[in-house]
């Protein structure tokens, strides 16, 4: 046994001398490592190796591994793993990835990698299995290149499914499906996840009109792939019109387009403006992010005015119609809805939730926080500002739903629709196309165009605001990142900032995914925000330029 470990690892310092770690210091963010794509593939490669090792702790569960670096600039890139229910890697293994990314040489790589297999009681020989996918970003197959070498020092132990170019929540569903032993989840495969989809959506529409045709910004990215084949399989429910789906130049992925640009801008992509496709009151659009796990929605009120229907409106108009289906279904006492957001929520529809006696819990930014908390509620539904978001079926609720003898046929459609809806909601992540559906099936169900969607609550203007530091670690937060700790004596100099303003809110965070800190404010107008903003912002600058130069 032991000489067999060393001649694997032997085997294993041999691939990794072809990845040298550059000399930086890479941490696992919000959403895994992301950083220039170049200086990756040693991060890529050494993934590789803990996925394997995540993989045979489990007893050879499927792990998954996806390289994007979603929303940023295109020369970024990224990697993140996948638990085998789907879900984000387990928190305390993170330490582990970042651990691995940072040993400086072959050697002190081995080392901890054979010291961690110890004190996880992991046998390094023994099957392991991981499938992995990649977005359209120029520096994807280097990488690939990276993490197979990395799979590919394990030899036959390893079973690898290359799944290519596709989304992340499509990865994250292949991971589920392939873990699920019932077999009752969906064929682990692309083409199983459409099909699961279209499924549900035509339960879901029964005998109603198509839908009306969606403008959908991808933002030129993977999700423009995705939808051209989704599209196919539910062409008689629901026409796309594609935008932005340019995946070769260079330059153009999320490149003045998509959710992430929608959200922060506050506006139209230049290129859908242009095109002129939302002047009639009734068309609506949406813009996905660069590997489709988030979406925005907007139209133009009276013809004219850019409506943002962001993540908080997607969270509302879900909320509301999954907790009438539970009443229809007369199942209140034993199905409780519950909504999961984070600080970036806009406090009117955190207001307007409340006030429908839905309880709200706000977690830090991160899907794996929301996901978390959203897991507490037999049906959590947990969406950040941004668009990234999805509704939960505990494993009870569904049981119930299953188990539930209708008394009524109204009660009997609310059941089969609550059911349905399960099948249509990525149970593992957020997903654009996903949520799309859920979106466009709660507004046939209603009846209602954006601007009666629109119509539930006014968004307190708001501002973000990317703000550019000589080292954005000194920023530490508590209390769901509403507070923070470090720069000391910063809090209370943004909070009397925000005393000042009529229905102020502001909070400062490191980003987990970009080299900078953001900084977000809300306030009862227009101007009063901005100049919150500003405030808090050169505060911000301050602090950060003083402890700099200290
Ligand atoms: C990732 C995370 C999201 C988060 C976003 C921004 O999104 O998955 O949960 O909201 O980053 O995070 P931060 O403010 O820390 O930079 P994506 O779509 O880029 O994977």
């Amino acid at each position: 046994m032991a000489s067999q470990n060393q001649a694997l690892l032997q085997t294993i310092a041999k691939a990794a001398d072809q990845y040298p770690k550059p000399p930086v210091t890479f941490g696992y963010g919000t959403a895994g490592f992301r950083t220039l794509g170049e200086r990756l593939p040693s991060v890529i490669f050494r993934v590789g190796m803990l996925a394997v090792l995540r993989s045979q702790r489990l007893n050879g569960a499927t792990i998954g591994v996806m390289v994007t670096a979603s929303h940023n600039p295109e020369p970024d890139n990224g990697v993140k793993l996948v638990d085998p229910a789907g879900e984000m890697l387990e928190q305390s293994w993170e330490a582990h990835a970042t651990a691995l990314a940072n040993c400086e040489t072959t050697e002190s790589l081995i080392g901890t990698y054979e010291a961690l297999a110890a004190q996880l009681r992991v046998d390094i020989n023994s099957p392991a299995s991981v499938v992995y996918a990649y977005d359209t970003r120029p520096s994807g197959p280097a990488l690939i290149q990276a993490l197979e070498a990395g799979l590919g020092a394990f030899g036959g132990r390893v079973k690898t499914v290359n799944l290519g170019i596709t989304t992340t929540p499509v990865l994250h569903y292949v991971v589920k499906a392939t873990n699920d032993k019932s077999g009752t989840y969906g064929a682990p495969t692309i083409k199983g996840y459409y099909e699961k989809l279209a499924t549900a959506l035509k339960t879901l529409v029964g005998n109603r009109a198509p839908l009306a045709p969606l403008y959908v910004d991808c933002a030129n990215g993977v999700g423009a792939v995705a939808l051209e084949e989704f599209g196919k399989c539910v062409e008689d429910i629901i026409t796309f019109k594609p935008l932005n789906t340019d995946t070769k130049t260079k330059g153009a992925l999320n490149s003045q387009c998509g959710a992430d640009f929608v959200k922060t801008r506050q506006q139209l992509p230049p290129s859908v403006a242009e095109a002129g496709v939302l002047a009639k009151p009734e068309t609506r659009g949406a813009s996905f992010d660069g590997d489709a796990d988030r979406i925005v929605y907007y139209y133009l009120r009276d013809g004219k005015n850019f409506r943002l229907l962001d993540g908080d409106k997607i969270a509302v108009l879900a909320a509301l119609f999954i907790e009438d289906l539970v009443k229809r279904a007369k199942l209140q006492a034993k199905i409780k809805v519950g909504v999961v957001q984070t600080a970036y929520a806009n406090g009117s529809s955190t207001k307007f939730i409340k006030e429908r006696n839905i309880p709200v819990t706000c977690t830090a930014t991160g899907v794996k926080h929301l996901h978390h908390a959203a897991l507490k509620y037999d049906v959590g539904v947990y969406f950040e500002a941004n668009g990234h978001g999805t509704v939960l079926f505990s494993s009870g609720a569904l049981e119930t739903l299953h188990k539930t003898q209708p008394n009524s046929p109204e009660e009997d459609k609310a059941i089969k629709n609550l059911l349905a809806l399960s099948e249509l909601i990525n149970q593992a992540v957020g997903d654009a196309l996903s949520d799309l559906l859920l979106v466009e099936v709660v507004l046939a169900h209603r009846a209602w165009g954006a601007a009666e969607w629109d119509a539930g609550y006014e968004d307190l203007p708001n501002r973000l605001v990317k703000v550019e530091v000589p080292d954005r670690t000194i920023f530490l937060t508590t209390d769901a990142e509403r507070k923070l700790t470090s720069p000391v004596g910063l809090q209370k100099l943004i909070d009397e900032a925000v005393a000042k303003v009529d229905q102020g809110r502001s909070f400062v965070r490191p980003s987990g995914t970009e080299d900078c800190v953001r900084v977000y404010a809300e306030a009862a107008t227009t101007a009063s925000t901005e100049q919150l903003a500003a405030v808090v912002t050169d505060l911000v600058k301050q602090a950060a330029a003083a402890i700099a130069t200290a």
